[in-house]
């Protein structure tokens, strides 16, 4: 199709690059940073990888056109459960089954023509990677940052795993199997990530070049609240230390309506021992009953509560409140108490009428506007802030913000409470009881307790000769000669701590370690990371927008704290952020059929596409419901990437993808269209033919001189310079491929309907400009035409060795402009005067005084003044 022999052309330029790569033109001093999240070695790429690492790597090419040293690196995600999987359902040992796959994959990403730099390919599996992973373990726990305590943790009862809460879905059902995740208790280990809480939300300030909406789900995720803890003090018989109830709350200036408190299922306080023996039985039952629920939604939905038989005295007024259980309220948050307001809070209003705690609702807080003598809505609560009414005593007419201030200054005068702040952010729990990962460096000693692996004995070897056999616990457990070794400190027999890292936590350093990935003595070298960092612009999925991008904030932000790399003086207040753009691509969905009466997904065998526009059911004859959906195997609408290639070719699919979506949105993945970019590139390589045919040899000048040209070869010039300006802002700053392609196309229909002979030297200037622009994003057809342009500058040379085209700012500026005359501030007509003549302020007088049209409005006048903006576009005349 179009004329060209795209996979001929491919492996022509795929042998030449690797027989001898194109020497960038580099500038001194100026680097780039360019990286798409590293792929999980799955098995084969996908539609949603071609388009990722499409867009890093035109960013990469045209970062090294325009004179950028540039990184461009590539690894793999090489730890994790499908490989563990795998080895369990087909017997492939979980290190050969990776490796077989990144091979493939990597092969597949050459074929692509990606410019990747692969001296400085990684693999978090191997030990060189993961020694380094250990040894920030260890960094972490020297520094108090990483820690071991007994959690209720999320349990996948299919894995058998222990699972992150953000590997647990709004269901509560696990993101990997599927299955309904079940509370367990486990000893585990954690990074104090909430020791960060308040830099990684302050900072979010600084990144100013990442879509708002990651932004926002970062700032939801770390959730952070202000309020105060109050103290309720408990008349029972209970120990010294529950002689209190603390509460936290977030609207201190409601304090007047609590009318009872709530504590969490978990609390102390919830103990036979200490609860009145009327009520304990009912209690511990109601407590019991609550395991049962299988997921967290479910608890922080239940709106029922038994009463304690204690009660708490209010710090102010001294009255007696009732305190119930309840599993709404969370054990890990604030203080695991709540004081209920229920004229105020929704959950509380809810939570008294379904257990009838109150007879009357007390509200303390009224609506700011209210209309003269209107009567308050009382039927539901008032959850906004207002101004505190009579029920509040000495409070009456603060307005709540003034209220909070104030009910605070008195907590703390009389003893009872303090201001405080809460975050939604928990600590990051990393252990995971599997095989295929990164060993926890801890040795459990009888006698030492909790012992460090030294750094000098890293890495702890991950055993390779064991069984898999499935499920249950943790395959480690089971190495025995591997498990069993010698305490550091006593030298007496110990265990290995049996858990694997978290695989979040190899990721959260990868683009650290691509700096200097050969590095024997340091995890990186302080001096290269300092300069390469941070990664200028990052590519990846929007499903990673709050995980991975956390973890990795708060690594790059601890490793800066330790020392590990400084800020450079250029990127000063990046407070140690570790990327500066960030581009999340949208997915690539396919096209999907589903019978219109079952609604049952059709398999492609079962459709008749010959007509595109009008597909059929083949059994049926019925037209199938469309649409476009993620791909999976589930719903037949996967593409392979490896199939549209070789169909289409390399470059028209990295077009298509390019130019069908901007990169942030979705991409509706359609092959039918590919052949309009075939035909575009087999148009741009005939314009390079012609022009190699017949235009004469260019000079090495970047730009061209203007004078010697006519007014045909000024216009190609120009909109040569215009697309200049558009493509390279597209692919500098904006990345809107899809419109530089537009522009593209756009400047190839010009020259080609432009009346310039190809025999001038503004034919060639502009179609090699052509080429270079096109060059990032389709890389064998670009060269495929410079080689057909010939010239001595070219011959040798590769596109790639060419510096991208600079900006003749002269060329965007128009020969003429419109000035606009005005007559005593009224518009009246216009003149054109020369562009060299719009700054010269008596020129442009003289222009609009000598149009025709002048005579109707200036004849006979006297002009008394001359007012005229800037640049000539507007002249008016005050005139009597
Ligand atoms: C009294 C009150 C009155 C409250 C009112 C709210 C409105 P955020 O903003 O998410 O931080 N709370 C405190 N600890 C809790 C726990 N462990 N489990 C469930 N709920 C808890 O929410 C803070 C509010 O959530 C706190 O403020 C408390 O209810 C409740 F008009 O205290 B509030
Ligand atoms: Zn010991």
């Amino acid at each position: 199709v179009g004329g060209l022999n795209f996979g001929n052309i491919e492996k022509k330029w795929q042998k030449r690059w690797a027989e001898s790569t194109p020497t960038p033109p580099m500038t001194a001093g100026k680097s780039f940073y360019v990286l798409s999240m590293f792929p999980y070695p799955s098995g084969i790429l996908h539609m949603g990888h071609v388009r990722v690492y499409t867009i890093s790597d035109t960013v990469s090419r045209f970062r090294k056109m325009a004179g950028y040293d540039v990184i461009h690196p590539m690894g793999w995600d090489a730890f994790g459960l499908p490989a563990e999987n795998a080895a369990i359902e087909r017997n492939i040992h979980p290190a050969k089954w990776t490796k077989d796959n990144i091979s493939t994959m990597k092969g597949q990403l050459k074929k692509l023509s990606i410019d990747l730099d692969w001296s400085r390919e990684l693999a978090t599996c191997d030990p060189e990677y993961y020694k380094w992973t250990q040894y920030f373990f260890l960094q972490f726990h020297k520094a108090g940052l990483a820690y071991q305590k007994e959690a209720t943790v999320n349990w996948d009862p299919v894995d058998q795993t222990v699972l992150a809460n953000e590997q647990v879905d709004a269901e509560g059902k696990s993101w990997r199997s599927g299955a309904l995740v079940e509370r367990k208790k486990l000893k585990q280990w954690f990074f104090k990530i909430t020791e960060f809480a308040e830099p990684l939300l302050e900072d979010l300030k600084v990144l100013d070049h990442w879509p708002d909406r990651v932004k926002q789900m970062q700032h939801n995720w770390i959730g952070k609240s202000t309020g105060a803890n109050f103290r309720f003090q408990v008349d029972a018989n209970v120990p010294e230390t529950l002689k209190h109830v603390e509460v936290f709350t977030s609207r201190p200036d409601t304090l007047l309506g609590v009318q009872y408190l709530t504590v969490a299922p978990e609390h102390p306080l919830i103990n036979s021992e200490y609860l009145p023996n009327e009520y304990s039985g009912k209690v511990i039952d109601f407590v019991e009953s609550l395991k049962k629920v299988q997921n967290m939604d479910e608890a922080e939905n239940n709106k029922q509560g038994v009463f304690t038989g204690l009660y708490a005295q209010h710090p102010l007024t001294s009255e007696q409140l009732p305190i119930y259980v309840a599993p709404y309220v969370l054990s890990d948050y604030g203080t695991g108490a709540v004081m209920a307001v229920p004229a105020h809070d929704k959950r509380d209003w809810e939570f008294a009428k379904a257990n009838n705690v109150v007879d009357e609702i007390k509200f303390v807080v009224d609506p700011l506007v209210q209309e003269e003598g209107a009567i308050i809505d009382r039927s539901e609560p008032f959850l906004g802030h207002g101004v505190l009414n009579a029920a509040s005593g000495k409070y009456q007419g603060m307005r709540s913000s003034e209220a909070m201030a104030a009910v605070i200054t008195d907590a703390k005068e009389n003893n009872f409470g303090d201001s405080a702040v809460q975050y939604r952010l928990r600590d990051w729990l990393l252990s995971r009881q599997r095989y295929w990962g990164a060993p926890i460096p801890i040795i459990h000693c009888p006698s030492c307790k909790v012992v460090p692996v030294p750094e000098a004995d890293l890495p702890v070897h991950l055993p390779l000769d064991i069984a898999l056999e499935g499920k249950g616990g943790s395959p480690l457990q089971k190495v025995e000669d591997w498990v069993n070794c010698k305490c550091p400190k006593c030298n007496g027999p110990a265990k290995r701590d049996t858990d694997t890292m978290d695989t979040f936590v190899d990721s959260s350093w990868y683009y650290m370690r691509y700096v200097d990935p050969h590095n024997q003595n340091l995890p990186f070298d302080h001096d290269k990371a300092t300069e390469r960092l941070p990664v200028d612009v990052y590519i990846g999925g929007v499903e990673h927008a709050i995980l991975h991008l956390l973890y990795s904030r708060f690594f790059s932000k601890f490793l800066m704290k330790q020392g590990f790399y400084s800020e450079k003086p250029e990127a000063s207040g990046n407070r140690g952020e570790p990327f500066k753009v960030l581009l999340t691509q949208g997915m690539v969905q396919g096209k999907t059929f589903k019978d219109p009466v079952s609604h049952r997904f059709l398999k492609p065998e079962e459709v008749d596409l010959s007509d595109p526009v009008n597909p059929k059911i083949i059994n049926s004859g019925e037209t199938p419901l469309m649409s476009y959906e993620k791909m999976s195997k589930s719903k037949y609408n996967g593409t392979d990437p490896t199939t549209v290639t070789e169909n289409h070719g390399v470059d028209p699919t990295r077009l298509h993808i390019l130019y069908k979506a901007p990169p942030s949105e979705a991409l509706e993945w359609d092959d039918v269209s590919i052949v309009g970019m075939q035909r575009w590139l087999a148009k741009l390589h005939r314009l390079a033919v012609s022009a190699g045919n017949e235009a004469p040899r260019g000079s090495e000048a970047d730009t061209m001189n203007m004078s010697s040209m006519n007014t045909e070869e000024k216009k190609v010039y120009r909109f040569t310079h215009n697309t200049i300006q558009q493509v390279t802002d597209a692919l500098s700053t904006s990345f809107g491929f899809n419109t530089a392609i537009a522009d593209l196309i756009k400047l190839s229909n010009f020259i080609s309907s432009s009346a310039i002979s190809p025999s001038t030297p503004t034919y060639r200037y502009a179609v090699e400009s052509l080429v270079k622009m096109v060059a990032p994003m389709a890389p064998n057809i670009a060269e495929e035409s410079w080689e057909a342009l010939g010239g001595d500058h070219i011959k040798q040379n590769s596109v790639f060795s060419q510096r991208w085209p600079s900006l003749d700012q002269k060329a965007l500026v128009a020969d003429e402009l419109k000035c606009v005359v005005q007559i005593n501030g009224k518009t009246r007509y216009t003149v054109n005067i020369p562009a060299e003549l719009a700054q010269d302020q008596s020129k442009v007088e003289e222009f609009a005084k000598q149009s025709p049209q002048s005579d109707k409005w200036l004849e006979g006048k006297n002009v008394h003044r001359v007012i005229m903006a800037k640049g000539g576009k507007l002249v008016n005349f005050l005139v009597k």
